[in-house]
């Protein structure tokens, strides 16, 4: 892909801290494309024949981290996909990268990203709005065994995707800890710094 017609924005934050509720948001009022790389692993899990169904399965009840070939498969035929109906796009990658390797071998073999928006949530926070959802989103992780292995990968090997595009000034934070009005607000705040 040519950064000429395709912005890649990441939207990166620890389990539950409102990627894809902002992500909505954002897609009203922008015209995103917005890509969950965790949705598109749940339907490629639930896709007859596929022969990642039971390693997605496993990886995610686990709070691991899908293998990136996988991944990046998923996502690059879905940033085709939309590319092929829509010409010039802007997406918005939601919960991706989630590893320096996949962070790396995207940048190198897709296209760089514009920016990262990290959403910045403590856990307790994001636990009880995990727990509560899972009343209701038939989510196999959504179990308090699972979010606190999904916890602690965030920690370990998420976060370290985050520090690294903070080096470089590819970093826009926001208190994603707020109700989530007020979290669009300073989203759009931030986006508007970045010409958006
Ligand atoms: N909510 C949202 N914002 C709120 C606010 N400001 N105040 C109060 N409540 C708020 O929100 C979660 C819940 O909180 C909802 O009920 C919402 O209404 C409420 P949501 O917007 O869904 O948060 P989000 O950050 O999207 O949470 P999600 O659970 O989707 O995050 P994860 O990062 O855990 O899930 P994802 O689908 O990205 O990944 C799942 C798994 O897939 C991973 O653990 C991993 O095993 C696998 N995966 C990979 O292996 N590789 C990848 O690249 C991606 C995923
Ligand atoms: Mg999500």
């Amino acid at each position: 892909f040519s950064p000429d017609n395709v912005t890649v924005i990441f939207v990166l934050g620890g389990p539950g801290a409102g990627k894809g509720t902002q992500c909505a948001n954002l897609v009203k009022d922008y015209g995103f494309k917005h890509l969950s790389a965790g949705d598109l692993l749940r339907e490629e899990q639930d896709r007859p024949g596929s022969e990642f169904g039971e390693l997605i399965k496993t990886d995610i009840r686990e709070g691991r981290i899908v293998p990136m070939e996988v991944t990046i498969q998923l996502l690059e035929n879905a940033m085709k996909a939309t590319m092929d109906r829509e010409g010039k796009t802007m997406f918005l990658i939601d919960g991706f990268p989630r590893k320096l390797d996949q962070a790396h071998a995207f940048e190198r073999s897709v296209v760089p990203s514009k920016f990262t928006l990290f959403l910045d949530a403590d856990e307790e926070v994001m636990q009880a709005r995990l727990i509560n959802r899972g009343k209701t989103s038939g989510r196999a992780d959504d179990n308090i065994e699972s979010i606190k292995k999904r916890f602690k990968t965030f920690v370990d090997t998420s976060m370290p995707v985050v520090k690294e595009f903070e080096g470089q000034g590819r970093v826009v934070k926001v208190d994603a800890v707020q109700p989530p009005e007020k979290v669009y607000e300073d989203v759009q705040a931030k986006l508007k710094e970045w010409g958006l």
